[in-house]
């Protein structure tokens, strides 16, 4: 078997479990970085297993592109290619496509776009997705999904709904590796209760009354004894509340992108090191982190980096990374007690204090 799921403990209805996979024994809950093209710019593997980095989500349609699936699988996979011993998950590519193509196309067939390398057309169907998958060889790959933005409303909801389902079963059909490689399903259906079986499609400017709700309606229907991963889920109090709800999976860009603009994650918010303020602020970026970047240098010396050398965002994508995959596994600080109360959203019995 490629997955074993134990659930350790549980609050309500949060839990805390071992998902076991091929490459790794994870802890949940847990954040997955983003590598998009095989690598989380900036860091090497070595600083992100220093880092407790347990999983990494790489994307098909980038590394289809480039160095491409087969050069990959004939170099051994993406865990040699990238030196990565731990476990790995790939996106399907059809909301890489969407939501960076504005030319890309949805038919039964599958996905439509305009080759950014040439400018032909391509499909991308379930089934070259699973292949492709199968080919860069994670331990975790992602059916391909009909992904519609949950600010439209409509009979288009509903279909992408059930074409993501009629998906899921060319997808089963095609997967080569079910012994090796894990394949998750897609829950669609935008902000309709309806419409939401059993977590996909969220995180796209809806409000986050709409976005918990579906969180939670999701949560309590699919199975206790798999694991439940909010897809492109990444503020750490959104975190808190979807782990809370019973989710165990997130992946985000947000904490490495945020970091070249110059953004660190810290337990109040965020700091901007760009700000003037840091010119001669000797303190760490976060007095209370352990991390490599707190104990060794000032918020001056990466103000003085940041935007000028590759080191300043380096070593805020550290710090913001570490952030991250740290705070699941402590208490829940009391900020996000505080904005819960105000959402509306009773995890109290969860807070530390
Ligand atoms: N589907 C896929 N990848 C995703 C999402 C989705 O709905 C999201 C949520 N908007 C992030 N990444 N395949
Ligand atoms: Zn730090």
């Amino acid at each position: 078997m490629a997955l074993r799921f134990e659930v350790l403990g549980r609050f309500n209805r949060a839990r805390a479990a071992q998902l076991t996979l091929p490459h790794f024994a994870c802890q949940t809950p847990l954040f997955m970085p983003v590598g998009t093209q095989g690598t989380i710019k900036g860091l090497t593997t070595d600083q992100l297993e220093e880092i407790g980095c347990q999983i990494i989500l790489g994307n098909t349609y980038h590394l289809a592109l480039r160095p491409t699936s087969e050069l990959i699988d004939e170099l051994g996979g993406l865990h040699k290619f990238m030196n990565w011993p731990r476990a790995l998950l790939t996106d399907s590519g059809g909301f890489q496509m969407v939501s960076l193509l504005h030319l890309a196309d949805i038919t039964e067939k599958g996905v439509t776009f305009q080759s950014p390398v040439d400018g032909k057309p391509m499909l991308l169907t379930p089934e070259e997705s699973i292949q492709i998958q199968n080919r860069i060889g994670a331990d975790i790959i992602m059916a391909l999904d009909d992904v519609v933005r949950t600010t439209i409303t409509g009979p288009r909801i509903e279909e992408a709904m059930y074409r993501t389902l009629r998906w899921v079963d060319r997808c089963i059909a095609a997967h080569k590796r079910p012994h090796e490689q894990n394949l998750f399903g897609i829950v669609q259906g935008g902000l309709d209760p309806v419409l939401r079986y059993a977590i996909g499609g969220l995180a796209g400017g809806e409000d986050k009354d709409s976005f918990w709700r579906v969180v939670a309606q999701c949560t309590a229907a699919l199975p206790e004894d798999k694991p439940r991963y909010v897809m492109g889920v990444g503020y750490p109090l959104d975190i808190v509340v979807c782990s809370a709800l019973g989710a165990d999976m997130y992946d985000c860009v947000y904490p490495t992108r945020t970091a070249r603009f110059g953004t660190a994650l810290v337990p109040e918010g965020v700091l901007k090191l760009k700000h003037n303020a840091m010119v001669n602020d000797t303190r760490p970026i976060d007095p209370t982190c352990a991390c490599m970047v707190c104990k060794n240098y000032t918020r001056a010396y990466i103000h003085c980096l940041v935007t000028k050398d590759a080191m300043g965002s380096q070593l805020l994508s550290y710090h913001n990374l570490y952030y991250m995959l740290q705070f699941p596994k402590g208490d829940v600080p009391e900020w996000v007690c505080n904005a819960m109360d105000v959402a509306g959203i009773d995890i109290s019995s969860c807070c530390s204090s």
